[in-house]
C-alpha cells in the first residue's frame, strides 16, 4: 500500500523551510523534494527527503509508485533576479518543471480517485505598470489587470496559472480520457520577509536584506530608492495563506488566482523601522536603474478581498505589528 502524503517541492527554500513542520504539526504526512540536501541540522519532521529535479520524471514516477500524493506545495523556481541572468533555465525549472509536477498530479488523481490539490504560489511579478505615475495611480490592483509581466521570471508564473488552470478544467478535452484530476489553487505572493532566512534572488529582498544586515551588524546598501513602494506579506501569514487556500472548501473558490497581502511600504518606512530598533545599522541606499525599473513596474498594492471573502485570508501582521512582534525580536534570535 502506497504511503498517503503532502508533496512540497523546493522545500529548503524560505517558504519550504516554514511550511514543511507546520504541515507536518497539523498531522500531515510530508515527502520533500529540493535540488539541495536537506540542512541536517534542521528537523523538519517531514517523513521523506528526497534532493533531486523537478525536472528529473523518473525520480517523480518513483515517487509516485511509493506515495499516495492527494496535496502538492509546488515551491520549487528560480527567482525573479537569478531568473534575469538565466532566462533559459528559468523557464526549464518555472514551466517545465511546472508541467512535470502538473502531470504526476494528474497521474496520482487517477491512480487515487480523487482529486489532488494543487497549490502553487505566483508572485505580484506577473503584473507590469507601465510607469511610475500609473504605479501611483493605480493604488490596489486586482487580479485581472495589468498582467503584462517583464521579467522572465514573471513570464513563467503567469503561464503557470494558466497551465494550472488547463489541468484542473480543460485537461486532454478532446481526448478520450478520464478528465482533470488537479484542483490547482494559486497565491500571488507579494515581497515576503522572514526573520529567520536571507533571501536571494529576489527583487523584493532588500526589504529582508536590511532587517538581517541591521541585526547582523552589517552594513547593507538597498538596491531601489527609497520612495519605492511595494506590497508585503511576514513568513507566518504567507503560510497560513498556502495552507488555508489548500483546507478551503473548493465550493467557496470563485477564482483560480488569489491576491494576497498585508501591507504596502516604502523601502525607506522599513529603514526607518529597522534603524529605529537597531540605531548603529549602517543602511544606505545604492538604487540599480535595472532592477528599480522593474519593481516599477510592480503594484504599490493589491486588492486582496477575494481570498479574504472567499476563505477567509486574515494576515496578523500589519506593518507595524509585523516589526514589532515578529520580524525584530525573531531576527535578533536568528543573529544573536
Ligand atoms: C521577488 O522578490 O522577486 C519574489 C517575488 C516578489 O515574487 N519574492
Amino acid at each position: 500500500m502506497r504511503t498517503r502524503a503532502a508533496l512540497v517541492t523546493g522545500a529548503g527554500g524560505e517558504v519550504g523551510r516554514a511550511l514543511v513542520p507546520l504541515l507536518v504539526a497539523a498531522g500531515h504526512a510530508v515527502v520533500t523534494l529540493d535540488v539541495s540536501p536537506p540542512d541536517p541540522a534542521i528537523r523538519s519532521g517531514a517523513d521523506r527527503d528526497l534532493t533531486g529535479s523537478i525536472l528529473d520524471r523518473s525520480l517523480l514516477e518513483r515517487i509516485e509508485a511509493e506515495f499516495d500524493i492527494d496535496l502538492v506545495f509546488h515551491l520549487a523556481a528560480l527567482l525573479s533576479t537569478r531568473s534575469e541572468f538565466t532566462p533559459v533555465a528559468a523557464h526549464d525549472v518555472n514551466v517545465a518543471g511546472t508541467l512535470n509536477l502538473l502531470e504526476f498530479a494528474q497521474h496520482q488523481g487517477e491512480s487515487h480517485g480523487r482529486p489532488v490539490v494543487f497549490v502553487y504560489p505566483s508572485s505580484i511579478a506577473v503584473y507590469g505598470l507601465p510607469d511610475r505615475p500609473t504605479k501611483a495611480l493605480m493604488s490596489r490592483v486586482r487580479e485581472d489587470q495589468w498582467e503584462t509581466p517583464r521579467t522572465m521570471y514573471g513570464c513563467n508564473k503567469l503561464y503557470c496559472e494558466h497551465l494550472g488552470r488547463y489541468y484542473a478544467e480543460h485537461y486532454k478535452q478532446l481526448a478520450a480520457h478520464s478528465g482533470p484530476r488537479v484542483d490547482f489553487r494559486c497565491v500571488r505572493f507579494p515581497g515576503l520577509i522572514s526573520p529567520v532566512t536571507v533571501p536571494s534572488g529576489g527583487l523584493s529582498d532588500y526589504a529582508s536584506g536590511m532587517l538581517h544586515a541591521a541585526a547582523a551588524g552589517r552594513a547593507y546598501a538597498c538596491f531601489v530608492e527609497p520612495d519605492t513602494r511595494l506590497p508585503f506579506l511576514v513568513m507566518p501569514d504567507a503560510i497560513d495563506a498556502l495552507i488555508g487556500l489548500a483546507g478551503a472548501d473548493g465550493r467557496r473558490l470563485t477564482r483560480r488566482v488569489y491576491n494576497v497581502s498585508a501591507f504596502s511600504a516604502t523601502a525607506d518606512e522599513i529603514r526607518g523601522t529597522v534603524v529605529g530598533a537597531f540605531p548603529e545599522a549602517a543602511l544606505s541606499y545604492e538604487p540599480d536603474s535595472r532592477r528599480q525599473a522593474i519593481v516599477n513596474s510592480w503594484p504599490a498594492d493589491v486588492d486582496d478581498t477575494a481570498a479574504r471573502t472567499d476563505w477567509g485570508f486574515a494576515p496578523v501582521f500589519r506593518f507595524a505589528r509585523a516589526f514589532s512582534d515578529h520580524l525584530i525580536p525573531m531576527v535578533r534570535q536568528t543573529h544573536r
